[in-house]
């Protein structure tokens, strides 16, 4: 049957969303039993005394038979689909939805991938993530020309007509297949089919459920390259595990950039080999007193493998020539008056500067960029740049103007604030946007000149504004954010008169003044973070508050599912979320 066009949010007119009659919601997770995994793939006729499990390839036809009959039977006792093929996050680029083609994931599922070691170890991650909650072995296996299976299939096909990133996912009474030209397109098809299970999928135990995948075709790609978030390491200092379980929810919205903010007035995060000091002594401050910390380079680089593994390119933050007190504790002699400033542990800005009329700093900074470059496999290295008041005009520019080369010297492309605008263009410099009106013809002019840009508008994309009067953590001063606020603007169009072809992408940025820790952390980011995402992935024509916000109520049993905290921002129409968990202390502050 030719699969119906529908809106793009895959909504029929008329028809009843589900978030909008919690009442129909019925958890997977209010199931949770204690079913053990099973061995083998089996199925419940054929296993048991008297009918001994057929080696593989060798099934009986009884066996065979039992198998239909279970699946027939799991699609008769199957509750409608709970959500539909449209119900995604960030919104797809096309949906076809074909009720016809439900298909309900069988024990025996297998996983197929290319003989690629990088769709094999999507392939692995798409296992690791079904297998907790539904209790399938889920082997993965390859193949040359995978096939349909009845089961799912990753495939690379270099011929598809789908973008560096985009992925085609196809559900059909035969299983899923996920088509994609690159690695990172499969991964992405793979948050897709994440979301298209029940929200049980979240699961860390087996759950009985109907494992049913809503059929049809979506076919995907992103808006802008870059999408990412920023985490403010030096404010407060966070674990390595903390910094990992933010990359699992960059991962989840198709974000591909995470920006660490490594150094500020507050501590510096970062071992340096060439200046030990700047980690031992710099990084031992925080706001507010506490201990701080630093990464190691084997730190910094679990951190790198992780994101990379989820296809996100770890993007380096050493801010200059501002907010440096932390380094000057450490070495008072890249200080303007040699003196040692005594360590700062509150939260203004703008009072530090490393000594721009001294040689040495420009060998901290090329030691301290080229160890960092050397650790760092992503293309970027950000160099801060923003609110050095003290240090100014061509004195600033000229500083700036020789960081940047010293980035090009070290084969990094750089980005920086966008006062780094008044500075001389370098090949391929993209400007990261925090204004707060969109007007800023310095700026212009450095696009004009080839810069591209970053936009982070303070007022829609600052993770770290409350969202509330009474939101317990975080500024104001870009003023409130509120989920509506955070998703209704475009990127494409922010910064008048920068044409969204200078735009690289969008990236949320989080300031950790206020934040000490990780459900401080989920607290800002979520829901905020998949709104952001959207604005990054999907195409303007998708824009739509209300769909955004039903779609987005229905990440909200996922998050509980997993253990994972969040506002309850009022204005999301949240179905009936299942407490598998005790509410964090955030949580508490917001409910
Ligand atoms: C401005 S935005 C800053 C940060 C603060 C933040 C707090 C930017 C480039 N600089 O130093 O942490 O405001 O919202």
């Amino acid at each position: 049957m030719p699969a119906e066009r529908r809106t793009l949010d895959g909504t029929p007119a008329g028809e009843p969303h589900f978030c909008h009659n919690p009442r129909e919601y019925t958890p997977g997770v209010a199931a949770v039993s204690t079913i053990p995994s099973p061995g083998p793939a089996t199925t419940p006729a054929a296993t048991g005394p008297t009918s001994p499990v057929p080696p593989p390839g060798r099934e009986t036809d009884a066996a065979t038979l039992a198998r239909v009959a279970e699946r027939t039977a799991g699609k008769l006792l199957a509750p409608p689909a709970l959500h539909r093929l449209a119900d995604v996050v960030p919104a797809p680029q096309q949906v076809q939805p074909d009720p016809t083609e439900d298909w309900v994931l069988p024990a025996e599922a297998v996983i197929v991938a290319s003989a690629d070691p990088a769709a094999l170890t999507v392939a692995a991650q798409l296992a690791g993530l079904l297998r907790p909650a539904t209790g399938y072995p889920l082997p993965v296996t390859d193949a040359t020309a995978p096939a349909p299976v009845d089961g799912i299939a990753l495939v690379l096909d270099e011929a598809a007509d789908l973008g560096a990133e985009g992925y085609r996912l196809d559900v059909t009474p035969n299983g899923v297949r996920i088509t994609a030209v690159t690695a990172t397109g499969l991964f992405h098809g793979v948050q897709t089919l994440r979301q298209l299970l029940p929200p049980a999928i979240e699961s860390p135990v087996p759950v009985t459920e109907h494992w049913t995948l809503p059929g049809g075709t979506i076919t995907d790609a992103p808006r802008f390259p870059y999408r990412g978030a920023m985490l403010d390491v030096a404010r407060h200092f966070f674990a390595v595990e903390d910094v990992l379980r933010v990359v699992d929810h960059l991962a989840r919205y198709k974000l591909n950039h995470l920006h660490l903010h490594l150094t500020d007035d507050q501590g510096w995060r970062i071992a340096v080999d060439a200046w030990p000091r700047l980690a031992t002594v710099g990084g031992a401050t925080e706001v507010g007193g506490g201990p701080g910390g630093h990464y190691t380079k084997a730190d910094y680089e679990r951190i790198v493998t992780y994101a990379a593994a989820r296809h996100i390119t770890v993007v380096p933050e050493i801010d200059l020539p501002g907010h440096t007190n932390s380094a000057l504790v450490a070495y008072p002699e890249l200080a303007p008056d040699k003196i040692a400033p005594p360590p700062y542990t509150g939260t203004e800005v703008g009072f530090s500067y490393v000594d721009p009329a001294d040689e040495r700093t420009y060998d901290f900074v090329t030691d301290v960029l080229a160890e960092l470059a050397a650790i760092t496999p992503g293309p970027w290295l950000h160099i801060g740049g923003d609110e050095a008041f003290k240090v100014k005009g061509e004195v600033y520019t000229g500083f700036v103007e020789r960081v940047q080369r010293i980035v090009a010297g070290l084969g990094k492309t750089v980005v920086g604030w966008h006062q780094l605008a008044p500075a001389a263009h370098v090949d391929g410099r993209v400007l990261q946007w925090w204004g707060t009106n969109g007007e800023d013809p310095i700026t212009v002019e450095a696009v004009r000149e080839g810069a591209r840009l970053i936009v982070s508008p303070g007022n829609h994309a600052y993770l770290d504004m409350k969202y509330a009067p009474d939101t317990p953590i975080g500024h104001d001063w870009a003023g409130l954010i509120d989920v509506r606020k955070a998703y209704d603007w475009d990127p494409g169009s922010h910064v008048t008169d920068v044409p969204e072809a200078a735009v690289l992408g969008v990236e949320a940025p989080l300031w950790t003044e206020s934040v000490t820790s990780l459900a401080d952390i989920e607290l800002l980011l979520l829901p905020r973070l998949p709104a952001i995402a959207e604005l990054g992935w999907s195409p303007r024509a998708t824009h739509d508050w209300d769909g955004f916000r039903d779609r987005l109520a229905g990440q909200g049993p996922r998050w509980a599912t997993a253990g994972i905290s969040f506002h309850r921002a009022p204005e999301i129409p949240w179905p009936t979320i299942p407490s598998q968990r005790r509410p964090s202390q955030a949580d508490a502050a917001t409910l």
